[in-house]
């Protein structure tokens, strides 16, 4: 509960709440939830915790305020009106809480003003969503507080229009969806087209498997313009080949009429993820119910993803690479990179008895490499955002 001691340091007083919003792991789909396709994420243990109280003594010259403060960016005490916020108006970190305000006005709720103390213990620039889960611990501290009753559907909405477009980051949905809607021992299979969501059973430790998150310490922004740029060659192979978006390519064949072989790789690497997803989905739902073979068998996939975005929507970078071959040689049943790419995390599916030996021997290939050493985090499905003190 760091977050309500920094909230008492900073602010004086006790907060009316903390929640907390998860980080999340993407077990398959990657880089399809913005080309309307399918995604398998979980939510973490790991988070963001917001401890929040209305402020009407902070209420000055008639105006509402959000103050937000950072255990992670210590010297911080940002002030923010919410009367005629605007994108622009907030950058760096507090864009984030800043924009789920505007967003939630903007949809028509109208927001307290309030002093957030926030903490988290999701590694920045990690790819394990600490941007979505502080909009959302921040949706949730403001719905709160305002007796606000907005469904978490649009929750999701809101905290990705936050992103979007006030953060100015061009994200698809997968980031916000886990984090508010996941359940503890299960995956969330996501439609993005249509955003109907299934909860999938996902329980790996009862099959003598875990998942380990292999944190590069790569850093990795989704604001640098690989990411966008990505989108737009999803976009563009879609408009040529006469379909709304790839979503709709039924299987790689519908990809070789596309004559530039970069497009061509991208279209082939979304449609093969998706099959993936549902794939996965398949082997955790078939009865009577997933075994040591079936984790096997997901571990197969999860290394082919890898390859496929590796090879053909290329978004890998060498410490990902090295970590992947390195913890399968070591008894991984597979490895992927996982998030938007270019920098942050792999997770590995791993025999609860290669554990010790998957993780020393990536140590030892960044070792080998002359890289910063890796950091080791236990992946657990868990819950999606909520309350956890008064
Ligand atoms: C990032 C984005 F935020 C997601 O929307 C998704 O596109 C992901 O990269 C790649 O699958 O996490």
């Amino acid at each position: 509960m760091r977050a309500s001691g920094l909230f008492r340091e900073r602010f004086g007083g006790e907060p009316d709440g903390v929640w907390l919003a998860p980080g999340r792991a993407n077990l398959m789909g990657e880089h399809t939830d913005y080309n309307d396709g399918f995604v398998l994420p979980f939510a973490l243990g790991q988070g963001v915790t917001a401890a929040a109280a209305r402020n009407p003594g902070r209420i000055r010259a008639g105006k509402r305020r959000l103050t937000l403060c950072s255990r992670q960016q210590p010297s911080d005490m940002i002030e923010v009106d919410l009367d005629g916020l605007a994108p622009g108006r907030v950058t760096g970190w507090a864009a984030y809480p800043a924009g789920v305000a505007w967003a939630l006005e903007a949809a028509g709720h109208r927001v307290p003003g309030a002093c957030i103390a926030i903490d988290s213990d999701v590694p920045a620039g990690a790819g394990l969503s600490s941007s979505a889960a502080l909009e959302c611990a921040t949706a949730l501290a403001l719905t709160s507080l305002g007796g606000l009753d907005v469904p978490r559907a649009e929750l999701v909405t809101i905290a990705r229009r936050a992103e979007n477009e006030f953060a100015g980051v061009p994200t698809g949905i997968m980031d916000q969806s886990a984090s508010l809607l996941c359940r503890a021992g299960h995956a969330l299979l996501l439609d993005c087209r249509s955003l109907e969501s299934a909860q999938v059973p996902f329980d790996p430790a009862a099959a003598g498997a875990g998942l380990l998150l292999i944190n590069t310490r790569a850093r990795h922004e989704l604001s640098d313009g690989e990411y966008g740029q990505r989108r737009a060659e999803c976009e563009e192979a879609a408009r040529r080949l006469g379909i709304p978006s790839l979503r709709f390519l039924t299987g790689v064949a519908d990809t070789d009429s596309l004559t530039d072989p970069v497009l061509r790789r991208r279209a082939r690497h979304v449609v093969t993820d998706n099959q993936r997803v549902l794939e996965v989905v398949a082997l955790l739902r078939a009865p009577p119910g997933a075994s040591a073979d079936t984790y096997r068998e997901i571990g197969r996939l999860l290394a082919q993803a890898h390859v496929s975005l590796r090879d053909d929507f290329e978004v890998s970078w060498p410490e990902a690479d090295a970590a992947v071959e390195a913890a399968v040689a070591a008894g991984a049943s597979g490895a992927r990179m996982i998030g938007g790419g270019f920098g942050g995390s792999v997770l590995a599916l791993v025999p609860a008895t290669a554990r010790g030996a998957v993780r020393d021997a990536v140590t030892a290939a960044f070792a080998r490499h002359g890289w910063t050493a890796p950091e080791f985090l236990d992946a657990v499905p868990s819950d999606s955002a909520r309350q956890i003190s008064v």
